[in-house]
């Protein structure tokens, strides 16, 4: 891949990836709605609000690839949901289409498949079973990755991530955790390997505790570094201090089930 475009350049996961990716690609376009604040001298950067298919048309002009982190990262309300990752997806994948773009790595959640119970072990062809308008979206996204691989021919890789960062922050991101350059790896496997056609892998680096079966990416070479029970104490003494969670406990999702959960009351 020559030249990259990379969304979502502002937020957590892009900030850590404005350090670790240049190594790997020499000409990347960084993008978000807002310029970052720490951006360094010879990033090359370009805002762009992904509800406005205008501004995604010229984020995508003359990039082979495409890593698309950018959008709503969170719950949120509907508004803000629907425009950024449901308009602002639509906007990413058609226009990388229009564009000729051979490749699109997107950043999906795990909170696409939130509430499996947190005994259950999945692997990538589960019906999604999302935990929050965020996690529809993130469903949303893949199911649109699927469209474009099938029927325009457009290598997809959708990456159900766990937990990005340096260590696992409590029990729950113990089965999730994700190290960065665990997600370079896929993203690399993404936007390299040559039988990439439409793929969904999970975001997990090699935890002892993980639901999820993610030989899918292995199969494509995913060799993850990261193990989260490194950091166990660390992660259970964060665990001791927070609240119970009856709900959040039992689902994979955590939290994002717990938030809004009423179904106990409707019989
Ligand atoms: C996500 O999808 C979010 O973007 C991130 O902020 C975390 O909440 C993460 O999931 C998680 O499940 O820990």
């Amino acid at each position: 891949m020559k030249k990259i475009l990379v969304t979502g350049a502002a937020g957590g996961i892009g900030t850590r990836l404005r350090k670790l990716l240049p190594g790997v690609y020499p000409d990347i376009r960084w993008s978000d709605i807002h310029k970052p604040d720490d951006l360094a001298a010879g990033e090359s950067f370009m805002a762009a609000d992904l509800a406005d298919l205008g501004a995604v048309e010229k984020i995508v002009a003359g990039v082979e690839g495409v890593v698309h982190l950018g959008g709503f990262s969170v719950e949120g309300p509907w508004d803000a949901i629907h425009r950024a990752n449901i308009v602002g997806c639509y906007n990413l994948f058609e226009s990388a289409y229009r564009a000729g773009v051979k490749r699109v790595v997107f950043a999906s959640s795990n909170h696409a498949v939130g509430f499996y119970p947190r005994e259950k072990r999945i692997g990538v062809d589960v019906t999604t079973r999302p935990d929050s308008r965020y996690g529809v979206s993130k469903a949303f996204g893949e199911a649109l990755g699927a469209l474009y691989a099938d029927k325009h021919g457009m290598r997809v890789t959708c990456l159900r991530i766990g937990n990005f960062g340096e260590s696992p922050l409590d029990k729950r991101r113990l089965a999730i955790w994700l190290k960065p350059e665990d997600m370079v790896q896929l993203i690399r496997i993404g936007l390299e390997h040559r039988d990439i056609r439409f793929e969904i892998f999970y975001g997990v680096s090699d935890n002892a505790d993980s639901w999820w079966d993610n030989s899918n990416a292995r199969r494509f070479g995913y060799k993850p570094l990261g193990k989260a029970e490194e950091f166990r104490d660390h992660a259970m003494a964060a665990q001791a201090k927070l609240p119970p969670d009856p709900i959040g406990e039992r689902y994979q999702g955590g939290p994002f089930c717990s938030d809004e959960y009423d179904a106990d009351k409707r019989g």
